[in-house]
């Protein structure tokens, strides 16, 4: 079962909205909690804070046996941090972090090895049938706004699409998981990435302020991932726009996740109308390892992978660099060209399987739907 991080002696509505900017004071009235470890609560008024000292008491037993004192002790820092950096209310804080659960599947999930499968296999879990279907379905429920996204930020439909395609199969899966329960369980109870959920846990509370959302609502991945783009907290607040314009980003709303992740896109530096991969193949005798070795980035001129017997299996722009990819397919090691839109999308995912199946199903979305507009079926 999963226990709580603090005992509840608040019931916490709706976030109040505060302006970020403001700071809120407490000198002389913080008081310290004996029922939170010694840790100091901060109360507006004295006998505020003695009514809270009396709770944390009532309340500590099934606190003291669900959470060790450290990970009390690393609430109570990470709550007075907030409260004197952003001007959080210390009391509501605690009263959210009373309801966070530490989730031990959670820290399963994330300590699990990464799999390390070959492309042949990680292929066929996203260009499938069904996900290149449900592209060309989510495209066409979604034209006005991809065109939109495509005119203001230079992101084609079909890379949008690719995204939300492989991130949550167009919005049907966006995660199970409370994200405050999965940021308080990675902030304080995996010390492995403890500083960057924290700073996580930080950016969720800032977002949840600013988009007047629930922070015990909201619902990601085992890591926090919110919405059909799949953000975390510090991308949502520094790439998610509301493009449907309601006033509110958000997310889980079709229209504002593609405008976000076009929007994404575009501030990583995509290319509107270039290219993202091709095919190479490499002449007989010709040693790859080098430039293979290069890495990811698009640093590798076409005269230099010519001069080494790399072959550009199609008609790449002449001013463009690229890197060079080996993955191992079905029909053994096949060589691609990586140019920077490719790049581009491994800045949403690091793993180059990644962006492949990304542009792939692109690709394969991109065909269907120009098929479909062609030769219009009755439904
Ligand atoms: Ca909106």
């Amino acid at each position: 079962m999963p226990t709580m991080f603090l005992p509840s002696h608040r019931i916490s509505p709706l976030p109040e909205p505060l302006p970020h900017a403001v700071t809120r004071h407490h000198n002389g009235d913080r008081a310290s909690c004996p029922g939170v470890q010694g840790a100091a609560v901060v109360a507006r008024k004295s006998y505020a804070a003695g009514i809270i000292c009396l709770l944390c008491l009532l309340l500590i037993t099934p606190f003291v046996a669900a959470a060790p004192k450290d990970r009390q002790a690393a609430v109570q820092t990470f709550i007075d941090d907030m409260a004197a950096r952003h001007g959080f209310d210390p009391a509501r804080l605690l009263g959210w972090m009373s309801k966070a659960r530490f989730r031990k599947d959670i820290i399963r999930a994330i300590s699990r090895p990464a799999e390390a499968r070959p492309w042949s296999q990680y292929r066929p879990i996203f260009l499938t049938r069904a996900r290149i279907e449900g592209g060309e379905r989510f495209w066409r429920t979604h034209r006005a706004t991809l065109e939109q996204a495509q005119e203001r930020f230079g992101v084609p439909p079909e890379i949008v699409t690719a995204i939300i395609g492989v991130e949550t199969r167009y919005g049907a899966h966006t995660g199970r998981y409370r994200v405050l329960d999965a940021l308080s369980t990675l902030a304080f109870g995996y010390p492995k990435r403890a500083g960057f959920f924290r700073a996580e846990l930080e950016q969720f509370l800032l977002m949840t302020r600013e988009q007047k959302l629930d922070p015990l609502a909201l619902k990601g991945s085992y890591a926090g991932a919110m919405g059909l783009g799949q953000f975390i907290p510090s991308s949502y607040r520094a790439y998610a726009v509301d493009f449907d314009g309601n006033g509110k980003a958000d997310l889980w709303d079709p229209e504002d996740a593609i405008g976000s992740v076009a929007n994404y896109f575009a501030r990583h530096g995509w290319r509107a109308g270039k290219e993202i991969a091709m095919p190479a193949r490499i002449t007989a005798g010709a040693d790859p390892e080098p430039l293979l070795k290069a890495g990811l980035r698009p640093s590798l001129s076409l005269a230099r992978l010519r001069q080494a017997g790399v072959e550009p299996q199609g008609d790449p722009d002449e001013g463009e660099t690229a890197a060079l990819l080996r993955l191992e397919g079905i029909a053994g090691p096949e060589y691609w060209l990586a140019l920077h839109n490719f790049y581009v999308i491994t800045r949403y995912n690091h793993s180059p399987l990644y962006a492949m199946a990304v542009y792939q199903l692109s690709r394969e979305i991109a065909d269907l739907e120009k098929r479909r507009r062609d030769e219009p079926v009755p439904e």
